[in-house]
């Protein structure tokens, strides 16, 4: 669809996602992260979907909140009735990012140029994060007076510790892919010509493994930060309790001692 904010091509299990508002570097409108949710729900659903992928049309990844947007600009008209941001964070932003965190398989940010303020934080907030080298993440919010939002304030410790984080929220300065793959911030930095083919290899590679596990490594990963080394140890027995109980640890073994590429199929 020529109008469509978020365009869907499958290739085999591999769903790509783009986001498509380049005139405005994809920044988000209620209507995009509307279709955004609503093609993550879909692909949750599918069973032929087994790894999903999240770019932008154009030059841009995203650039954030849409600041245009007559739902959130401040109106300066005398005696106006101030934006509820909060309200905007409850409705869009939390659940897009609860959408992504509970996706059923792996979701791969291929940023293939800006990704500003709450752009840079979706990207984020997928399992990996592939960027071209012009690529570059701003955290922008510092610079218009609001906070790190879209789950920056918890993920820019984890990613990059306190320091890292500190100055990336304090000063929004644009860092650049090489440096953002330099302090862990994301997995992996391309140069610009190979992005495609990477992501494309990499997509494959996650959507032919056991993504039931996969999944179940970012629910540990993410729980893991608030437990105890014991409960850490408690929670990786019960997964493994249950994954062992899955077809694809079977598929998994079988294969090994069979010397044959393994078929995986849980979800
Ligand atoms: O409810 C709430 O509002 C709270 C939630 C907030 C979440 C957030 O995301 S807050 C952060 C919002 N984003 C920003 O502050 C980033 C704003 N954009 C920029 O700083 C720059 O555009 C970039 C550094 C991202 C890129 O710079 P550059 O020079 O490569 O491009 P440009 O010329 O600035 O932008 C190109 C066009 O996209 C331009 O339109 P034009 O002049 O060609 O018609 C520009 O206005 C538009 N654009 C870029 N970002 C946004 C945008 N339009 C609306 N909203 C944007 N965020």
């Amino acid at each position: 669809m020529a109008d469509s904010l978020v365009l869907a091509a499958q290739s085999a299990s591999v769903l790509t996602l783009t986001l498509n508002r380049p005139q405005a570097l994809n920044s988000f409108t209620f209507e995009l992260q509307a279709q955004l949710m609503s093609a993550l729900d879909a692909a949750a659903k599918d069973a032929n979907v087994r790894c999903v992928v999240l770019t932008g049309a154009g030059r841009g990844f995203c650039a954030g909140q849409d600041l245009a947007d007559p739902m959130v600009a401040p109106d300066p008209t005398p005696g106006a009735q101030p934006k509820d941001l909060g309200r905007t964070i409850e409705v869009v932003y939390k659940p897009l990012v609860q959408r992504l965190r509970s996706m059923p398989v792996p979701v791969l940010a291929a940023v293939n140029g800006v990704a500003a303020g709450a752009g840079a934080n979706l990207a984020l907030n997928c399992d990996l994060v592939v960027a071209a080298r012009s690529a570059s993440f701003i955290q922008a919010f510092a610079k218009i007076g609001l906070v790190p939002d879209t789950g920056g304030t918890w993920l820019l410790p984890r990613l990059v510790g306190r320091a890292s984080a500190m100055g990336l929220a304090l000063l929004g300065d644009k860092l650049s892919a090489t440096d953002a793959e330099r302090i862990g911030l994301i997995w992996k930095c391309v140069d610009d010509a190979a992005l495609q083919d990477e992501v494309s290899t990499l997509a494959k590679r996650l959507a032919d493994m056991p993504v039931k596990a996969l999944v179940a490594t970012r629910h540990a990963i993410d729980g893991a930060q608030r437990l105890t080394l014991e409960e850490a140890l408690d929670a990786e027995a019960a997964l493994q309790r249950e994954l062992g109980l899955a077809h694809d640890y079977q598929e998994g073994v079988a294969a090994f001692g069979a010397k044959r590429a393994p078929r995986f199929t849980d979800r």
